[in-house]
């Protein structure tokens, strides 16, 4: 290929010609892809001798499975699960399974382009790599000689998530963003859960590992689809269902496909889970169903909260100091700095929290002329205005259901699980601080059959070993960008940002208001995509850089359902010119005149990080133990908060947070007595009432796309046999209101921008209810996209993105103004 190569927007159907795809009933129902991997399986019947095999994995966050390449004539001819492997290979999707579509795709970015024509033309020149790298290079050195090191920015998501992939700290180009002092833009995605949980625990990962799913007599889960999003996770689940030991309760607006294979599935409301926990709370304490025993020694419940300043007493508000600050004459002080007080039935008196003999649980007073009250009153006093009949009216569950569901929660060991839909409203850290407060209240946490929370392990989580300085430096979230665009600044200083660098995200389609992010990013001069196919991301950038796929670098899984850490081999080199992002890292550190922070190799790179890693020096895990035993597990109890233990100043839970920080904090306004014990806020748009809800009275939700992975390698044609275009589930009777037939286009459309895709009836989608599966380019559409109806708005506490809190309208296609 040379010279100029012109590739247009693809449409639908130039897409589907140039895969060799079909569409169509027949395929929808499967046979096509039966049919596309038979060739292979039978090609390998008898296992050809000049065939090699390696050890590789899905560098995604669904989550790092390992599988084998079998690799022929220097090209993956199949990839297959291991057989006896560890847990996280033994089954495999068919997503994955198909991958080397990716590596072979026909509309691969090879080279690297400049853009010719407009930005968002699709038009493309082929350049050579040292012409890419010098414009770079000679780019960011004028913006940084004008403007200062801000100039330049980073955005990284989460494309490849493997130690030395864009997708973990930004990979090397983090480091070289970090070490030119660059703006790092966070891209406030998946954020609420955890951080709302911290407040609790001081830690948002909070689960135990998957292996230990049957020791729970039953999971509820929350805003969480594993059948369709945490295969890893969903069979040890299914296993034990299967064996009669878990049960399974789902809440969930829809009938999801996990909720089909439940034993109780409740409907809420969308956007009223911490509703729907606080109901469940105060039934169960004022019904005495609450863990006092816990609640006394594992959290802060007793600690007595100055009703004046909502700051916990402390021994320097009594007059005496804390026996670190020398006074060891005092008595009944505990070991911390400035203890916090509890009042001690035994003695009448207040003492330090763990000198109490009897400390009491609930209870107000005056002490030394200061109205304190226990924290579990504090707590109580919110879930008073939670009622059963008001939990339900909120929620739209039974009174009854709600019962249930509090009683489910306060017997037996539960793991009650949360995927990031709950989180992905404006009151996402609610749910997640509502969510952790219900099993800190009923003692549900530390042991393999208790547990609570959503994220998965890393082995690894130290972004010190990308970055020098230990730290990332000017971090903007995206949610600002509009702001720091229009004004050039940021937390009261100048950000005026001339250049950005994408790698592994596709913000287009995969962000919050793609026209809004498209309205900013036209305001910045020079944008640099590193990818591997023509996302929607690339259609806008003006240079274009063609990465390695996964399947062409070795690399360290760091993550996983299960606490393991393993390999996934080089199983063939890259096509043409691909680079990994690492070596695109180097080259432009070179030009930048900083190469002598990239002088190492990626082997001396991946042996610091596993070998010089906590773990690794303390379990005895290297590079080169890797490569023998490919998939190493390192923590075989693997219980979280064991023994209900959590990483705070006390050791204990806070059911009563005593400082709220924001997740990120750039001096916005905040209210300051907000977030000490779990609220319930209305969602921002997911509830329609007044003018809203005549204009858009739908809740517009996405779920996860059992094809796709996000909207990576969304060109494998072998999963869009299955999956060939978007679609809208909505409910019959929302649908025969509005005209709509089955499996018609329609129009969906908010203030920010509009779709049109096929409408599919699906009983199992609540009425009011409109939801897609999420994942596709914009040329995939008949017009617009999802992700331009979604929202930028910014809880300030919680800066991160509300994928879930969006209201829409549907129409027949055609019908708009
Ligand atoms: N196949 C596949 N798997 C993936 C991914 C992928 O792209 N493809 N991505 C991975 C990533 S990055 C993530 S973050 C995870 C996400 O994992 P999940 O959060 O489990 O995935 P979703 O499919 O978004 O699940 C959403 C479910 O929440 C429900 N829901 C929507 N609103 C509400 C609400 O207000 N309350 C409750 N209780 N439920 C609600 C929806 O009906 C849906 O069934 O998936 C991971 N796994
Ligand atoms: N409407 C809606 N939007 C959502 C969500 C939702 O539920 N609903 N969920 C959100 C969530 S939870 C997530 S995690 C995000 C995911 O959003 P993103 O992290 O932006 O993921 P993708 O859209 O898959 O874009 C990743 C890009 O990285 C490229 N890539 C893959 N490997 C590499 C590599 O090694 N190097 C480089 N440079 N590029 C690579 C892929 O080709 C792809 O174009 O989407 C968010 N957006
Ligand atoms: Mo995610």
């Amino acid at each position: 290929m040379s010279g100029s190569e012109k590739r247009s927007n693809l449409t639908r159907r130039g897409l589907l010609k140039a895969t060799g795809a079909t569409v169509g009933a027949a395929a929808l129902i499967g046979g096509g892809v039966l049919r596309a991997l038979g060739p292979d399986e039978g090609a390998f019947a008898e296992e050809p001798e000049d065939q090699t095999k390696c050890r590789v994995g899905c560098c995604w966050t669904c989550v790092y499975c390992q599988y084998e390449a079998h690799v022929r004539d220097g090209k993956i001819v199949k990839l297959s699960p291991i057989e006896g492997g560890s847990p996280r290979g033994s089954r495999m999707c068919l997503r994955g399974r198909s991958r080397m579509r990716a590596v072979y795709n026909p509309n691969r970015i090879l080279y690297p382009m400049k853009r010719a024509g407009e930005r968002g033309e699709g038009n493309w020149e082929r350049i050579s790599w040292d012409e890419a790298i010098s414009t770079i290079a000679s780019k960011w050195k004028s913006y940084r000689e004008e403007f200062g090191p801000r100039s330049v920015a980073y955005y990284w998501g989460s494309g490849n998530c493997a130690a030395l992939g864009s997708g973990n700290f930004g990979g090397l180009l983090g480091r070289l963003a970090n070490v030119l002092e660059m703006t790092m833009v966070d891209y406030c995605t998946d954020m609420a859960l955890g951080y709302g949980m911290a407040r609790v625990a001081g830690d948002g990962m909070f689960r135990n590992g998957a292996s230990l799913i049957g020791n729970a007599d039953k999971v509820v889960m929350w805003g969480c689809n594993f059948v369709d999003a945490w295969w890893q996770h969903w069979w040890p689940l299914a296993d034990a269902m299967e064996k009669g030991s878990t049960r399974l309760i789902v809440v969930d607006p829809n009938y999801s496909t996990t909720a089909s294979k439940a034993n109780m599935w409740v409907s809420n409301r969308p956007g009223s889970d911490p509703a729907l926990l606080l109901g469940i709370m105060n039934y169960i304490v004022e019904n005495d169903l609450h863990n006092k025993e816990f609640l006394l020694n594992h959290s802060n419940a007793s600690f007595l909260i100055r009703q004046d300043t909502k700051k916990i007493l402390r021994a320097s508000d009594l007059g005496i100091l804390s026996k670190e600050k020398g006074d060891s004459s005092v008595e009944n002080v505990s070991e911390i700095l400035d203890s916090p007080i509890v009042w001690d039935e035994q003695s009448q008196t207040t003492v330090a929290y763990d000198a109490a003999v009897s400390p009491a649980l609930s209870g107000e007073r005056l002490v030394h002329g200061i109205p304190v009250k226990t924290a579990f009153d504090m707590l109580c006093d919110e879930l008073g205005k939670y009622s059963l009949e008001r939990t339900s009216e909120l929620t739209e569950v039974s009174v009854d259901d709600i019962r249930k569901l509090a009683i489910e929660e306060s017997e037996g060991e539960i793991w009650n699980i949360a995927g990031y839909a709950s989180q992905a409203y404006d009151n996402g850290a609610e749910f997640g601080q509502a969510l952790a407060t219900l099993a800190i209240l009923t003692g549900t946490v530390g042991r393999a059959g208790s547990c609570v929370g959503g994220s998965w392990y890393s082995f690894n989580t130290n972004p010190a070993f990308m970055a020098p300085t230990g730290t990332f430096v000017n971090t903007v979230p995206v949610l600002s960008m509009t702001d720091i665009m229009d004004s050039g600044q940021y937390a009261g200083e100048d950000y005026p940002i001339k250049s950005l660098f994408v790698a592994a995200a596709n913000p287009m389609s995969s962000g919050g208001s793609s026209n809004e992010i498209l309205e900013w990013w036209n305001k910045i001069d020079f944008i640099v995509v590193s990818d591997l196919q023509y996302s929607d991301s690339v259609k806008y950038a003006d240079i274009v850089l063609p990465c390695a796929h996964a399947l062409e670098v070795e690399d360290v899984l760091k993550g996983s359902y299960y606490p393991y850490v393993g390999i996934t081999e080089k199983a063939v080199e890259s096509p043409a010119e691909a680079k990994s992002d690492s070596d695109i890292a180097r080259l432009i550190s070179v030009e930048m005149g900083v190469g002598e922070y990239f002088e190492k190799t990626d082997e001396e790179y991946l042996r610091e990080l596993v070998d010089e890693s906590e773990l690794g020096l303390e379990r005895g895990i290297t590079l080169d133990r890797l490569r023998v035993e490919k998939d190493i597990c390192y923590d075989e109890t693997d219980i979280k908060f064991y023994g209900g233990v959590f990483p705070t100043e006390t050791g204990r839970a806070n059911i009563y947070c005593e400082t709220v920080v924001p997740r990120i904090d750039w001096g916005q306004e905040l209210d300051p007595d907000f977030g000490h014990v779990p609220t319930f806020s209305l969602p921002n748009e997911a509830w329609p009432r007044g003018e809203v809800a005549k204009k858009y009275p739908f809740t517009l939700m996405s779920h996860r796309l059992r094809t796709r992975w996000h909207t990576g390698e969304f060109e494998n044609e072998w999963m869009r046999e299955i999956a060939p275009e978007p679609i809208v589930k909505i409910n019959p009777s929302d649908a025969i209101a509005r005209s709509i037939e089955d499996n018609s286009y329609v129009e969906l459309f908010n203030e920010r921008g509009h779709a049109v895709v096929r409408a599919i009836y699906a009983d199992d989608i609540r009425p009011g209810v409109l939801i897609y599966p999420k994942g596709w380019q914009q040329c995939e559409f008949k017009e617009g996209g999802f992700s331009e109806m979604t929202s930028a708005h910014c809880n300030p506490f919680t800066v991160n993105t509300s994928f879930m809190d969006v209201a829409a309208d549907i129409r027949p296609w055609g019908q708009g103004e």
